[in-house]
């Protein structure tokens, strides 16, 4: 039977010239990886919070993971740090993850807990140093080739603190020396995603700074390395659709990281301070996903969506899930976009009308449609409701404290 607010919603998107069947296919097709990290015990750099019922072992955290995916359909894959989610046998974690209806995602090394790290990994004046992280690059592939993940998603903490304390030049050429030798080990399947990221840890230059450092260490290293967008990473104000746009065009957008900030790398639950600014970057993916250059289309089918965040006040899953619902609503509203009409309006100069044309599905109600799609997929029409129902929450405190910290 066909909801009343659903008839409703669909006449008024037809009016608009909305297909709201092709609209629904590609919500159908979302998918967004979750961390192994943003289950764990996580804090700030004055606490590590530790709560009851987090999980023990990369075990425990892929069986979180899973309900996350069972009641959203949302979120198959998860995402993993080495060392933090090291195992004896991959192969078995593997069978886990795929028992519970999900595959292991992005490796992420750590490059960045260790004291020899203090001062740079790969990028450190001390050659030892920089063997030993490049070596762990290369067991991440190693890694990557046994769990079947595609993409090895990395971040580095290098930079200094003060001018002069680091050799910014010779560390450009280290840094991309070591990427190299990681890139080689690599197979022709997998994917290097490079993140960066303006400050923090270090407060005076990080070695890889911004987009159009990871850009031309991609374009250096070859097609297999791409660019991550990590949302909280850009100074304040920065157009990060712009980016994205522009990363496209360039065929090298690997992925993101989502997450909302208002000051920094706060790592908050994506979609909470401003949706908007998430409803903006889907606006020039899909915008993106009808050009005529069947690369840019085919980088946009490409893309990983995962996020990245940190739940220190937050109960965990109930945080994921309202994380991958919130990347799904701005999703869903950025599909009720009419393109042509946005084209006609600035084409013709109208700023005011392209504008509403970009703005107005925003500002929609898309809770018909998303439960529209989600009673075609078997799914509940409320998954926060259908988890707080659950009893998995409270049977997860068992685990007692003490769990895994990120
Ligand atoms: C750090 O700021 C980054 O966002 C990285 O993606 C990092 O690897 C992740 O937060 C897990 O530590
Ligand atoms: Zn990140
Ligand atoms: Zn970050």
């Amino acid at each position: 039977m066909v909801d009343r607010a659903y008839a409703l919603f669909e006449e008024q998107q037809q009016a608009r010239g909305i297909d709201l069947n092709v609209v629904k296919e590609k919500l159908k097709s979302l998918k967004i990886e979750t961390p192994s990290w943003g289950y764990g015990d996580s804090g700030t750099r004055f606490k590590v919070f530790q709560k009851e019922g987090v999980p023990r072992t990369p075990f425990e955290k892929f069986e979180d993971a899973a309900q996350v995916h069972a009641v959203t359909g949302l979120a198959p894959s998860v995402a993993i740090h080495i060392p933090w989610d090291k195992v004896e046998d991959y192969g078995k974690l593997r069978s886990h993850a795929e028992s519970l209806g999900l595959s292991i995602g992005a490796v992420n090394p750590n490059l960045f807990q260790e004291d020899e790290y203090m001062l740079g990994s790969v990028t450190n004046a001390d050659a030892k140093v920089r063997q030993k992280a490049t070596a762990h690059l290369l067991e991440c592939v190693d890694i990557a080739k046994e769990t079947g993940s595609r993409d090895l998603s990395l971040w580095f903490a290098d930079g200094t603190n003060y001018p002069g304390q680091g050799h910014i030049r010779q560390r450009k050429t280290w840094m991309l020396e070591s990427l190299t030798t990681m890139y080689q080990a690599m197979t022709p399947e997998m994917r290097m995603l490079i993140e960066y990221k303006c400050f923090e840890p270090a407060f005076y230059h990080t070695d890889i700074a911004d987009w159009g450092m990871a850009y031309n260490l991609a374009q250096k290293l070859g097609p297999q390395a791409e660019v991550l967008v990590d949302t909280g990473h850009h100074l304040q104000g920065a157009n990060i659709e712009h980016i994205v746009a522009y990363l496209l065009d360039e065929k090298r957008l690997g992925g993101f990281h989502f997450n909302s900030r208002k000051y920094a790398d706060d790592d908050l639950i994506v979609g909470t301070v401003n949706p908007y600014e998430l409803y903006l970057i889907f606006y020039q993916i899909l915008d993106a996903a009808r050009a005529q250059d069947a690369a840019i289309r085919q980088n946009v089918e490409q893309i990983a969506y995962m996020i990245d965040q940190s739940h220190n006040i937050e109960a965990k899953i109930p945080a994921m899930l309202r994380s991958v619902l919130n990347v799904q609503t701005q999703f869903a509203k950025a599909l009720l976009i009419n393109h042509e009409e946005v084209a006609e309006a600035a084409n013709r100069n109208d700023v005011l009308a392209a504008e509403h044309a970009v703005r107005r599905p925003f500002e929609f109600d898309v809770t018909p449609l998303l439960v529209a799609i989600r009673e075609e997929q078997g799914l509940p029409a409320d998954p926060m409701q259908a988890y707080l129902n659950s009893s998995y929450g409270k049977n997860i405190l068992v685990r007692g404290k003490g769990g895994a910290s990120w």
